[in-house]
């Protein structure tokens, strides 16, 4: 089967920058190898295979030390890949997984035992079929009790129809990529600007500062427009920030980023070495390993 999708940078750049000792990259996935792992019938894309082994290969080359692995869509609720990973990891990577209403408790525990530490809900019709928001809050209150929290994937212009699903929930809500902005519109737009609020009046959610392959309109290899949209949550919020590479880029049809240009965002978007400890250290610590 092969992939509909651009296959990962072959031999990414060694990055400039160099991130502080037990840096996490919160957010990547493993796919397959689907002769091991087959993909879900009901996926939207198929990846090729990424395995975990190359993505511990680059986070050794990337420098750094731990790994968050979120489960992607195109492994639907079958988790077994992301666990597979963890169990190789030596501990340095948890987990966000992916589970369907009927989930167990059996089942929940042995994911927490695995490392796994949150779910993720995705609210992109192109990537997921609509689930009911009373099965999604259900799953909510049953991972609320183990401590884990929510990811919720979905672009800007649906925040507004969101919001209270969101702000309901019982858990820490980690939202994906900024909640995708148009970086086309100015920072202080409407736009941007209810994303912020949201992040202002509710102290349980956080922003992962990544993705700026997805959403830059200036493109490679500096992505600059995108700059500023994830400086603003660093500097505003840089207590609820996490940053991640998104290895290995699924379902990208345009261009395929190097890593080490990724990496050497960081700087620019977390300008002071505080801040970049707190991105890259504390805070994805204080949420995956506490
Ligand atoms: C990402 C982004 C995408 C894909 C998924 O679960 C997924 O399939 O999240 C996307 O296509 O924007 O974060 O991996």
């Amino acid at each position: 089967m092969d992939p509909d999708w651009l296959c990962f940078h072959p031999a990414p750049s060694t990055p400039r920058f160099t991130p502080p000792p037990g840096a996490v990259d919160a957010h990547c996935h493993v796919f397959g190898p689907a002769a091991k792992f087959p993909f879900a019938p009901e996926r939207k894309y198929t990846p090729c295979d990424a395995s975990k082994e190359q993505l511990f290969a680059l986070r050794d080359h990337l420098g750094f030390e731990r790994n968050v692995i979120v489960q992607a869509t195109c492994h639907g609720n079958d988790n077994r890949a992301l666990v597979d990973a963890l169990a190789h990891s030596g501990g340095r990577a948890r987990g966000v997984a992916s589970v369907a209403r009927d989930v167990s408790d059996d089942q929940l525990r042995m994911l927490h035992a695995a490392g796994v530490r949150g779910v993720r809900f995705n609210f992109l019709r192109r990537l997921a079929d609509f689930t009911p928001r009373e099965v999604l809050s259900n799953i909510a209150e049953r991972v609320a009790p183990l401590g884990w929290h929510v990811v919720v994937y979905f672009e800007a212009q649906d925040l507004p129809g969101l919001w209270d699903f969101f702000t309901r929930l019982p858990t820490t809500v980690v939202v994906d990529h900024m909640g995708r902005p148009d970086v086309g519109q100015p920072i202080d737009g409407p736009q941007f600007e209810r994303f912020v609020r949201l992040m202002q009046e509710h102290p349980n959610v956080w922003s992962k500062v990544s993705c700026p392959e997805r959403l830059s309109v200036s493109g490679p290899p500096t992505y600059d427009d995108v700059v500023p949209f994830a400086r603003r949550l660093v500097e505003r919020f840089p207590d609820r920030v996490l940053w991640g590479t998104d290895w290995p880029h699924p379902n990208l049809k345009s261009h395929m980023p190097d890593d080490g240009t990724l990496v050497d965002m960081i700087p620019r978007i977390a300008p002071s070495a505080a801040l970049q400890r707190q991105l890259l250290v504390d805070n994805p610590m204080r949420l995956y390993w506490s």
